[in-house]
């Protein structure tokens, strides 16, 4: 198919490209809002370069020779929001209760500014009052050690360092659970669980250096321009040698359409836009694995056809042979399919998979990159596997310009898990941590995120630590588990702002105040630095450049080590004030436990771009069941098992992102990029969506949950906003929509939610009912 057909088209209205001015504004109106002073927007340099700080925001690769400005619109957000000149002092607590608080619009809850000194929810008052952390400490370890090991949750948000996270799950099972939930199971998880089947690693094998190889890129269901812009870099620099990218996406997101580059005087003074997307497929919402079989049915019908006719073979038969299982029943799984129903569940025709296939069979080297529109819904881990087998078919992993490429979120997420925060014990190296540490870790699988909320909605939960984030707001059915998480006897929030979560708090509840890791860290040692893994498996160093927003704050790895002190008291033989006091000693027993990876960590976490960690998959070694790569035959395909499709009014609600949130922190009310002002209460549908439905423009709706397990899950005040997107399929934002998504609606071998998919009806608009 030609270019223009499927990649921008001429009447592309949309306001911005990616980049460019609207970017440079956004960014220093960000600084303004956030009466950040002029000086420390000098910190802004720092970002991702060797020797600074690691951006707060995504996690994308830093590369070794940075660009002047390695921050992008949304990174340099994420820094105005920590370095914040307003605080939230105690006095800010005397003068609202919790219950007026909960008022607040999450927006203006985080933008009162940085939590400066450790607070305790006192009930006679509804207020949180100011504790020392020496109480604190105490008081949270007396009321650890009262409850069951099994019935506390330990949560990490992704954002803490690799020291942080290795200490917290030290002390998570000194104390004795593996419930050791991270964001990673509402989000890539189903990378975690499809491509360590496939390949035997749970993380992509593509590096930097890669994209100067690559001949193609598929991108399915990630926005690059919002979620992770400094990638475009490498995207741009690639499209300047030709190299094709083909999008799989249900919405026209500018992000993915053009490119002007901020950075580039040239770009900045012209109306040149670099085209990023040169096939755009807007497949239906969990298309992706029929989609991705419609490829690799075109790709095998021309392999099936060069063997008959003695030409060179299409597949990599020598990879196929030497290096997978599988691929026969693959194969003619694939040969069966019948084209009609791939057609009807893509939502695609015949035509825009072969277009797609034809440039695949031509590219030497491909390489796939992907995020939440792939991995969040019921089948992600499915579609993580066909992607598998879309690129095993012409050797596309463990060669140079090849391979999966998730793009990870939060900017340790992926370090996390390899420094041992996993529910699954077969993941930690508890052998080893039993020699090293001299104790006996639990052995039995703990809680995921979805397992720990199913538990504590039977009551079977006693208290929540978070070391970050914002659960009340960013898991599934929040109209549920609010209720329940009230009941927890003891919720501990480790946080740099007021949050819901902290306001729906349980019947003891602590917020203590941490440093952000823009910020210098003093220990007893001196100056400390940490170190996180970003998208590319590489480990960088990080040291922070600002003032501390309050000399009352305390660093993670400060907050832990007491925790752990505290709680475990003697049976812990850790010297935490040593670890406290100097994170290289922390780091010494990293690489005591992953030498592979970790060995002379000290020496080499300021390797410019980073050190990598150890992925076998990259040499073609295969860590899997079979020792060999796996082809994977879907299940399905790919249809969301709880939506009704012969239901003429049900549609289906991707939750996503707008260019203004990180998550559940709402920068502002805007979404630039989507062309909405003021209002994050929208819902984007097509005109013949609207048409069916008899709705206008700025109509409000409700939504309702399809599902008939007895709740009524509704969104009142949804206002319709027309959007280029298939018919059948609308989008909101999350977390707004939350309440709509059921905890049971997410992938059975992840548990990651199917917040991609979610079955509804319309059943009010304006104020009047509609039946169903
Ligand atoms: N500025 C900013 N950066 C962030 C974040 C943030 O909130 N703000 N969050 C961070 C985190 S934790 C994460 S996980 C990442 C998330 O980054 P993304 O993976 O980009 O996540 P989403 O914004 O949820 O949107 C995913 C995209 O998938 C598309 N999509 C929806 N359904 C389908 C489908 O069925 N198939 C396909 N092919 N596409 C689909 C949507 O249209 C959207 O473009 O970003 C990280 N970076
Ligand atoms: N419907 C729907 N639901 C989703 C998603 C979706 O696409 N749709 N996406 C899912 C995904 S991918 C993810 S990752 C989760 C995220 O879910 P969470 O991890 O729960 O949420 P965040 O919004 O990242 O957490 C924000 C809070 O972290 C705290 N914080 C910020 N910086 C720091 C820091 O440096 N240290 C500490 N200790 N705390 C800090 C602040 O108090 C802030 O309020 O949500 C998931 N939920
Ligand atoms: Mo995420």
């Amino acid at each position: 198919m030609a270019e223009s057909d499927n990649a921008v088209r001429k009447n592309d209205a949309y306001p911005y490209s990616s980049g460019g001015w609207g970017s440079l504004k956004a960014v220093t109106g960000a600084l303004v809002h956030e009466k950040v002073p002029l000086k420390a927007s000098t910190v802004l340099m720092k970002q991702n370069k060797p020797e600074g700080f690691a951006c707060v925001s995504c996690s994308w690769a830093k590369p070794a020779d940075p660009h002047t400005f390695e921050f992008c619109e949304s990174g340099a957000k994420a820094t105005a929001w920590d370095l914040t000149a307003k605080r939230m002092t105690p006095q800010f607590f005397e003068l609202h209760t919790v219950t007026q608080l909960c008022a607040w619009h999450d927006h203006d809850l985080e933008d009162a500014g940085r939590l400066t000194a450790p607070l305790r929810y006192d009930a006679a008052t509804d207020k949180y009052v100011s504790v020392s952390w020496q109480e604190a400490f105490e008081d949270i370890g007396r009321e650890l050690r009262a409850l069951d090991p099994k019935s506390v949750v330990f949560y990490a948000s992704g954002r803490a360092s690799l020291e942080t996270s290795y200490m917290y799950q030290l002390f998570a099972r000194m104390y004795g659970t593996n419930n050791l939930p991270d964001s990673s199971n509402m989000c890539h998880e189903s990378t975690s669980v499809g491509l360590k089947e496939a390949i035997g690693v749970g993380v992509g094998t593509v590096r930097l250096e890669d994209f100067e190889k690559t001949d193609l890129m598929f991108f399915l269901g990630q926005n690059v321009g919002t979620n992770s812009p400094r990638m475009l870099h490498q995207l741009q620099e690639a499209r300047k040698r030709g190299v094709p990218i083909i999008t799989f996406n249900p919405l026209r997101e500018p992000g993915l359409l053009k490119f002007a580059n901020p950075q580039s005087p040239v770009e900045m003074m012209t109306p040149a836009h670099t085209l990023i997307s040169t096939q755009y497929h807007q497949l239906k919402t969990g298309g992706d694995t029929a989609a991705l079989l419609g490829i690799c049915k075109a790709v095998i019908h021309a392999d099936d056809r060069a063997k008959e006719a003695n030409e060179p073979r299409v597949l990599d038969v020598d990879f196929i042979e030497t290096h997978t299982v599988g691929f026969e029943a693959f194969a003619n799984y694939v040969r069966a399919a019948s084209w009609d129903d791939i057609e009807r569940v893509a939502g695609l025709p015949r035509a825009d998979m072969e277009a797609a296939a034809d440039e695949y069979m031509r590219a030497n080297a491909v390489m796939a990159h992907y995020g939440m529109g792939i991995t969040q819904h019921r089948q992600g881990v499915q579609n993580v596997r066909m992607l598998c087998n879309l690129l095993f078919l012409r050797g596309n992993v463990g060669k140079p310009g090849a391979g999966p490429s998730p793009v990870r979120g939060h900017s340790n997420v992926q370090g996390q898990r390899t420094v041992g925060i996993t529910e699954k014990p077969e993941l930690a190296p508890l052998d080893k941590l039993a020699s090293q540490f001299g104790f006996e870790p639990p052995r039995e699988k703990g809680m995921n995120i979805v397992e720990a909320f199913e538990a504590m909605l039977d009551g079977k939960v006693g208290a929540v630590i978070n070391l970050g984030g914002n659960l009340v707001r960013s898991v599934p059915d929040r109209m549920r588990i609010e209720p329940a998480w009230r009941g927890l006897k003891l919720t501990v929030n480790v946080a740099t702002k007021l949050n819901r979560s902290h306001l729906v708090h349980g019947e003891k509840s602590y917020i203590l105040p941490c440093l952000s890791r823009i910020e210098i860290d003093t220990q007893a040692s001196g100056a400390q630095a940490v170190t996180m893994e970003d998208s590319t498996g590489c480990i960088h160093g990080s040291r922070g450049v600002a003032e501390p927003a309050s000399p009352d704050a305390r660093s993670e790895p400060y907050i832990v080590a007491e925790l752990a002190k505290h709680t475990l008291g003697e049976r812990s033989t850790i010297d935490w004030d040593r670890w406290r006091n100097d994170y290289a000693l922390v780091r010494d027993e990293i690489a005591k436990t992953y030498p592979e990876s970790f060995h002379d960590f000290n020496e080499r976490m300021w390797t410019p771009g980073g050190f990598p960690r150890a992925l076998p998959a990259r040499e073609r070694k295969w860590q899997t069941k079979s020792g060999k790569a796996e082809f994977f035959v879907p299940e399905t395909l790919g249809e969301d098992p709880d939506m009704p499709e012969r239901e003429p009014d049900s549609l289906r609600l991707m939750t996503l992102r707008s260019d203004s949130q990180f998550n559940t922190t709402i920068y502002s009310h805007d979404d630039r990029f989507r062309g909405v002002k003021g209002d994050r209460m929208v819902i984007f549908m097509c005109e013949a969506d609207m048409a069916r439905h008899g709705l206008k423009k700025d109509d409000r709706i409700t939504l309702r949950t399809i599902a008939d397990d007895g709740f009524d899950r509704r969104v009142a005040g949804l206002r319709i906003h027309p959007y280029d997107i298939p018919e059948g399929c609308i989008a909101g934002y999350y977390p707004e929509c939350n309440p709509l998504l059921p905890l049971w609606h997410c992938a059975k071998e992840s548990k990651v939610p199917g917040a991609k998919s979610i079955p509804v009806f319309i059943v009010e608009v304006n104020g009047a009912p509609r039946e169903h």
